[in-house]
């Protein structure tokens, strides 16, 4: 899916990859989205940007990282949204999103990784072994972290394929864990450090803050215009934007989707929408959707409903919060960015009512009709996160659709089915 005039294999090569391998995984990603995105009508002119992007994902992209390297800079690999980007290019790093959302290798991560293990963390596993992502290929670091149980102990096994590092994130929201995440924030920072060899100052930190805040508030703007009927843009759009976010150049990013929030501030005051106006609204909710996991947004939105809002951390998990900008020395600044991490509400967290007051909340302001609430099987956390999301939805009169899926396109027909039953029970 890139640039056919443009050869780089030798790049690829130079990685360490498995040509023949990527050569198979870029022959599937076109087919996927052109059925998934192009196939949309009358979509956002500003778009067209996320379409290059998305062909140029394993090209162009990457030989920015290689020439970044080149320069100096690193390239640092995250699998959480908890890993603090500020930092991380602060001292000349370059953060990029692993999270794989598709199905890899899993003959050898399943040698590994019991086959019970969430598609998430496998199709990482299995992007590692196969040697099919150049992002983890150029990454000079990997950050992990104590999230869930899995990652936890997945992290232990893919720290022998590649250089890691992990922080601790604790599990509950107390100002002893507060304390002890800004200590980490610390130990980050020395890590860092030493593999950029740069110091950390406060004018690089400062900058950093603003323009990843600046990231965030562009895409705050792009789905603010979310909230009006008819929606202007699709779920999936809006998805891929957010998804695209952990891989970008943070500037250019940033410029690009305020450009697509001004065009979507022009369609909503036009009363001109990508969906009729009576077309069911869902509020999407629960564990991440890594590229090219598009699959319960392709099926609402193909069933004739549309997404207008995601609690998940390729949604408002990532973009909802900011980092406080007065600080005048670095340690106001981690205190700061300690703050606002710590304040993603994840179901990795005991207790975690925060995250059910949001999805709540969202409901409300994206006036949502139904919830549709996701999680991968095998990921407890969410799965068991249901059962809150459930009865505080039910107390505010709002239909849920509990999904359990994986990347596999298997239940694709049975999952439609439930689909179109639930906005049938949305629209009367
Ligand atoms: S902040 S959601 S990115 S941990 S899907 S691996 S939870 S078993 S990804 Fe996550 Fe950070 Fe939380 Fe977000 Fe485990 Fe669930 Fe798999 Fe998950």
């Amino acid at each position: 899916m890139t640039d056919a005039s443009v050869d780089y294999r030798s790049m690829w090569t130079e990685l360490g990859m498995d040509l023949e391998g990527h050569d198979l995984l870029l022959a599937a990603i076109p087919k996927l989205y052109a059925d998934a995105y192009l196939s949309q009508h009358d979509r956002p002119e500003g778009m067209a940007y996320f379409d290059f992007v998305m062909s140029e994902i394993h090209g162009l992209r990457i030989k920015e990282l290689h020439d970044h390297r080149a320069a100096g800079g690193t390239v640092i690999g995250t699998f959480c949204v908890y890993v603090p980007e500020e930092i991380i290019r602060a001292l000349g790093g370059v953060s990029v999103g692993l999270c794989a959302g598709a199905e890899w290798a899993y003959d050898q991560v399943e040698q590994v990784l019991p086959r019970n293990t969430c598609a998430l963390i496998k199709s990482a596993m299995g992007f590692k072994m196969g040697r099919v992502c150049p992002y983890v290929e150029s990454a000079d670091l990997v950050i992990g972290e104590t999230t869930c149980d899995g990652k936890k102990k997945a992290y232990e096994l893919f720290g022998e394929l590649a250089p890691l590092y992990v922080m601790e994130l604790p599990q509950m929201k107390r100002p002893q864990d507060l304390e002890l995440w800004r200590g980490e924030l610390d130990r980050l920072v020395a890590k860092l450090e030493e593999v950029s060899g740069r110091s950390l100052t406060f004018e690089a930190l400062q900058t950093a803050t603003k323009e990843v805040n600046d990231k965030r508030r562009a895409l705050q703007r792009l789905n603010a215009a979310r909230a009006a009927s008819p929606a202007p843009i699709s779920g999936k759009d809006a998805l891929l934007a957010v998804q695209v976010a952990f891989y970008d150049d943070t500037p250019r990013f940033t410029k690009m989707v305020d450009r697509i929030a001004e065009e979507l501030e022009a369609r909503v005051a036009a009363g001109r929408g990508v969906a009729p106006p009576d077309a069911p609204r869902v509020l999407v909710t629960g564990s991440p959707m890594s590229v090219p996991n598009w699959k319960v947004h392709d099926l609402v939105e193909k069933a004739g409903g549309v997404v207008v809002s995601e609690e998940l951390c390729t949604g408002s998990r990532y973009y909802e919060k900011l980092v406080a900008e007065d600080a005048t020395r670095v340690e106001g600044l981690l205190d700061g960015i300690a703050e606002k991490y710590l304040a993603i509400n994840c179901a990795c967290f005991t207790p975690n009512p925060g995250r059910i007051e949001d999805v709540l909340r969202l409901a409300n302001e994206y006036k949502a009709d139904g919830i549709l609430s996701y999680a991968l099987q095998f990921c407890a956390p969410y799965q068991i996160e249901t059962t809150s999301v459930e009865r505080a939805a039910r107390d505010a009169g709002l239909p849920v659709l509990r999904v359990d899926t994986d990347y596999s396109m298997e239940d694709v027909g049975q999952l439609g089915t439930r689909v179109e039953a639930f906005l049938e029970m949305l629209r009367a």
